[in-house]
């Protein structure tokens, strides 16, 4: 099923991975859009910005101490794993997330960069003074910030919000180069972070796309296999190392 793709994988140097919410969903964390998706249920402009914040708190927290509650009892699933063991199989190996669950840091990703934050850090919505505590933020009692008397929100990106620009640049650059450039679990509707595969792809990068269903990205992909992370990546990383030591010893072929 891999064949071809593991013949550029073998010769790839740098690999990049996107990372979207159907990365977690195996392991029990709704993804946004689609039937099931969170923004079938909700309004993404009641809940994901800040207009929404500042006219209702209350409800913002309530949403996001569900979430919050809800991601702190699932671990990462066998996609997560074999994301940490292809990070050992390149030369450079980069791992880009929209995720805000932590759970690739959980299963042991180490060069990770969180593009929307992370739904367990907390900051100032007037000095953006980072405040780190997990438990659940009082809905009728918001905490405020020691220094300004901010109100305390989660340090997620929302939309019409700037991202980290650290982070966006490091991503931006990471994908220009890329010699192959997975995206997986995304539904690659979100700007910018869907910009990073068509401009690795702009710059030569090998694109492939890992998903249940088909996007707008599929077209633009070199490869793209339809199915669950969790049941494929494990299964391409599995072939990928096979290859790789019969690329080291020969003999063994
Ligand atoms: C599986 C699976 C399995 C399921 N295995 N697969 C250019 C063009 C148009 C609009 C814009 C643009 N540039 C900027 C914008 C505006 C906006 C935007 O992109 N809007 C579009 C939706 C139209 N972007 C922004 O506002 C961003 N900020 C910005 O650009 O700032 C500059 C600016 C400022 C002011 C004015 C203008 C510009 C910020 C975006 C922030 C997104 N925030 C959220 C919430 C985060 C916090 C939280 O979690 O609470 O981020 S929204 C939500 O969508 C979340 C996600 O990270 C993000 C992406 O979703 P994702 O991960 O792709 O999930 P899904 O559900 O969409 O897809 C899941 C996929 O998995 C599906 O395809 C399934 O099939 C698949 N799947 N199971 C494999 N087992
Ligand atoms: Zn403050």
């Amino acid at each position: 099923m891999f064949d071809e793709l593991i013949s550029h994988l073998i010769n790839a140097r740098r690999c990049v991975v996107l990372t979207g919410a159907g990365i977690s969903a195996e392991s029990g964390v709704p993804t946004f859009r689609g039937k099931e998706g969170l923004w079938g249920k909700f309004k993404p402009e009641q809940l994901a910005s800040m207009d929404a914040f500042m006219a209702s708190p209350k409800i913002v927290w309530e949403w996001y101490n569900w979430r919050r509650e809800l991601m702190g009892q699932v671990r990462p699933n066998a996609g997560h794993l074999a994301l940490v063991e292809m990070e050992t199989l390149f030369e450079e190996f980069d791992l880009v997330t929209q995720n805000v669950d932590g759970l690739h840091a959980m299963a042991g990703s180490k060069s990770i960069l969180e593009l929307h934050g992370n739904i367990y850090r907390n900051k100032c919505v007037d000095c953006d003074g980072i405040f780190e505590f997990r438990g659940d933020i009082a809905p009728d009692n918001i905490p405020q910030c020691g220094h300004c008397g901010g109100k305390i929100r989660p340090d997620v990106v929302w939309f019409g919000e700037m991202l980290d620009p650290e982070i966006i640049d490091a991503a931006f650059a990471q994908s220009e180069q890329a010699d192959v450039f997975f995206s997986i679990g995304t539904s690659a509707e979100v700007h910018p972070a869907a910009t990073l595969p068509v401009v690795a792809k702009n710059h030569g990068a090998t694109l492939v796309e890992i998903n249940v269903e088909e996007t707008t990205l599929t077209e633009l992909a070199d490869f793209h296999f339809i199915g669950k992370s969790g049941d494929l990546l494990p299964k391409l990383v599995a072939q990928l190392k096979e290859r790789r030591s019969l690329a080291q010893f020969p003999e063994l072929a």
